[in-house]
C-alpha cells in the first residue's frame, strides 16, 4: 500500500492515511512515555507552540509544563483506546486557554503506542447549552427522513457558521448523494448531485466510524512533521486514527483545492454502527472550529443517526402494514367479484411506494397487469422468461430474484434498460412465468448535474483534475445501465408481498377447483 502521500489515482484507494507523520498547523501534538511522561515524539512547532525555551523533547510533562500535566493526569486511569479524552488548560502566562485531547495509539503486536497528546488554543466563548437542547429536539423529534436531514444542514450551519453544510449520503454500493443542503446565497448548488464510490476510500470510511469529526482548517496549509519521525516505543509510524489534528490526505486536499473549498468540518452519521453518510461542512476560506464546538457537532451527529434508526424501522413496520392492508384487500376483491388482482391495480401507489419503484407488473396465466412506468408486453414477456430461468425450481413461496442492472445479467434485455435497469420479482406460484415484478429506472437517466452537461469532462489520471464535476462523470459511467440498488429491506417486503399474493393464488385456485367440480 502507498504510504501517506505517495499515492497517485491509480492506488488512492490503499493509501495509509491514518501513518500521516504529520499534524495540522493549528495546535501541537506530544507523544509520550508511561508513566513519566517523558516526551518521545513532538510535532515541530510544539516548542514554540508552548512557548518553551528549548525542545521538549526527552522531558517529563510535568517539567516544562506543569499545568497541562496536571490537567491531563487525572484521565489515564481511562482505557482511552477507542475515545480520547478531553480537559480544559487554563490560561497561563500567554493569556490563552487550551483544549487538550488525550489517547492511548494502537501499538504494534500488543506493545502499547504510549500516550498522544493534541493541544488546540480554546474558545473565547463557548457554545451555549442554551444552543445545543433546541437542535436536539428538533432532531429527535423529526418524523421524516427528508426534513430530518434539511433541519440538520440548518443546524449545522447555524451552529458551525461554514458556508455549505451537506448531508452526503451513501447508497449500499457506497456511491453517495447530497440529500440535503444549506448554502450561502451565491454558491453553486450541489444538491441531487451524486459520487461514485471511489472518492471516499474504504480505509477513511472506515477510519471515520472511530474518528466521527474531522476538521481540515485551511488547504493551504504546510504539514507539521513529528520528531523524530517514527515512533521510539514501536519503530513504526505513530497511527494517528483517533489524532484531532492528523494532516489530511493530499489527495484529497487536491479535491478541495479543485473544488475551490478553503476548509473542511466533516461528521460522521452512523446508523445501526454502519457510516449511512456524512455531515459535510465546506468553507470558502481558511476556518478553525474550537474542540467545544466540535463536541457539539459530534453529540448531534450521533443524535441524527440514532433518529434515522428509528425512522427506518418505522418506515419497515409501515410497509409490513401496508402489505397486511393489502392482503385483506385482495381477499375482500375475491368475495366481491372473484378477482383479487383488482385489488392489487386498483391503486397503484400501494404497489409502488412501499418498494419506492416506478413500475410493477403481474404475470399471470399468460396476461399481464401494470401499474406505472413498465416495459411493453412483448418486453414484461421477455423478462418472464428470463425469470424462470433464474427462479430455483417449482416450490412454492421462492426466493425473490433481484438485479439492479438487467443489462448486466441479461444483454439481450438492454433495450428495456431506460425503464428496467432494476428488476425485483416475486414469484406468485409453482407455475413458470407466474411472478410479481417491480422496475427501476436506470439512475443516469433520471439525475442531472448542476454544471453543463454536455460540457467534456476529462476523467485521466492527473490528480489536478480532481473534481465533483470529475467524480459525478465517473459516477455516470460507473451506474451506466444500472438502478438504484434494491435494499435488504425492498427484498424482504417483495417477499412478504410474494407470499401473500402466493397464498391468495392458492386458495383462488383451489375455490376455483371446487366451483369447477
Ligand atoms: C476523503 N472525500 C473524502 C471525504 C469526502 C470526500 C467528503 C471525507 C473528508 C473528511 O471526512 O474529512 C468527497 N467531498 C467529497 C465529495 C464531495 C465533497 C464527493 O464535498 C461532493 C460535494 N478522493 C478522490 C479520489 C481519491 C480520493 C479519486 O476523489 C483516491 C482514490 C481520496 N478522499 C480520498 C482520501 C480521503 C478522502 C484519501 C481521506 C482524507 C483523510 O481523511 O485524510
Amino acid at each position: 500500500s502507498p504510504a501517506f502521500g505517495n499515492a497517485d489515482l491509480s492506488n488512492c484507494e490503499r493509501e495509509q492515511i491514518h501513518l500521516a507523520a504529520s499534524i495540522q498547523p493549528h495546535g501541537a501534538l506530544l507523544a509520550l512515555r508511561e508513566p513519566d511522561l517523558v516526551v518521545l515524539q513532538a510535532s515541530a512547532n510544539a516548542r514554540a507552540f508552548l512557548g518553551l525555551d528549548a525542545s521538549p523533547l526527552g522531558r517529563p510533562l510535568a517539567e516544562f509544563a506543569p499545568a497541562i500535566a496536571r490537567a491531563v493526569m487525572p484521565l489515564l486511569a481511562d482505557p482511552l483506546d477507542e475515545v480520547p479524552a478531553a480537559a480544559r488548560i487554563p490560561a497561563g502566562a500567554g493569556g490563552v486557554k487550551l483544549d487538550a485531547q488525550i489517547h492511548r495509539p494502537a501499538g504494534i503486536g500488543g506493545q502499547a503506542g504510549g500516550l498522544v497528546l493534541e493541544l488546540e488554543r480554546a474558545a473565547l466563548v463557548d457554545p451555549p447549552a442554551s444552543r445545543i437542547e433546541p437542535a436536539l429536539q428538533a432532531i429527535l423529534g423529526s418524523y421524516a427522513l427528508r426534513p430530518l436531514c434539511e433541519e440538520v444542514a440548518r443546524i449545522f450551519r447555524k451552529l458551525t457558521g461554514y458556508d455549505r453544510v451537506m448531508v452526503y449520503r451513501f447508497d449500499d454500493d457506497g456511491h453517495g448523494e447530497v440529500f440535503a443542503e444549506e448554502h450561502e446565497p451565491g454558491l453553486e448548488p450541489y444538491l441531487g448531485n451524486r459520487y461514485p464510490a471511489s472518492d471516499i476510500p474504504e480505509i477513511a470510511r472506515r477510519l471515520y466510524i472511530r474518528n466521527r469529526v474531522r476538521v481540515l482548517t485551511d488547504v493551504h496549509y504546510a504539514p507539521v512533521p513529528l520528531e523524530p519521525r517514527l515512533s521510539p516505543l514501536t519503530g513504526q509510524d505513530l497511527d494517528m486514527s483517533l489524532c484531532a489534528l492528523r494532516s489530511s490526505s493530499p489527495m484529497h486536499v487536491q479535491y478541495l483545492k479543485n473544488m475551490g473549498v478553503g476548509a473542511t468540518l466533516v461528521a460522521s452519521i452512523l446508523v445501526g454502527g454502519r457510516l449511512w453518510g456524512l455531515v459535510s461542512c465546506h468553507h470558502q476560506t481558511p476556518r478553525r472550529t474550537p474542540f467545544a464546538v466540535r463536541a457539539v457537532t459530534e453529540l448531534l451527529a450521533e443524535a441524527v443517526g440514532t433518529r434515522i434508526a428509528a425512522l427506518e424501522s418505522f418506515v419497515q413496520s409501515q410497509a409490513e402494514l401496508a402489505v397486511r392492508r393489502l392482503e385483506q384487500r385482495m381477499i375482500e376483491a375475491i368475495t366481491r367479484d372473484g378477482d383479487w388482482r383488482t385489488a392489487l391495480f386498483d391503486n397503484p401507489q400501494t404497489l409502488l411506494l412501499p418498494m419506492g419503484a416506478s413500475g410493477a407488473a403481474l404475470l399471470f396465466e399468460g396476461q399481464t397487469q401494470t401499474a406505472g412506468e413498465v416495459p411493453g408486453t412483448a418486453g414484461l414477456r421477455e423478462i418472464g422468461k428470463w425469470l424462470d430461468s433464474r427462479a430455483r425450481g417449482p416450490t412454492t413461496h421462492a426466493p425473490v430474484i433481484a438485479t439492479a442492472s438487467l443489462v448486466a445479467e441479461a444483454p439481450h434485455l438492454g433495450p428495456l434498460t431506460r425503464v428496467a435497469a432494476g428488476v425485483l420479482a416475486a414469484p406468485i406460484s409453482t407455475a413458470p412465468g407466474e411472478y410479481l415484478v417491480w422496475f427501476r429506472p436506470e439512475q443516469v437517466s433520471t439525475v442531472t448535474w448542476g454544471g453543463d452537461p454536455t460540457k467534456p469532462v476529462l476523467v485521466g489520471d492527473d490528480p489536478r483534475d480532481l473534481s465533483p464535476r470529475r467524480s459525478f462523470a465517473k459516477w455516470n459511467q460507473v451506474v451506466e445501465g444500472r438502478s438504484e440498488p434494491w435494499s435488504p429491506k425492498d427484498l424482504a417486503t417483495a417477499r412478504l408481498v410474494g407470499d401473500t399474493v402466493t397464498d391468495v393464488v392458492l386458495q383462488f385456485r383451489s375455490v376455483r377447483m371446487l366451483i369447477a367440480e
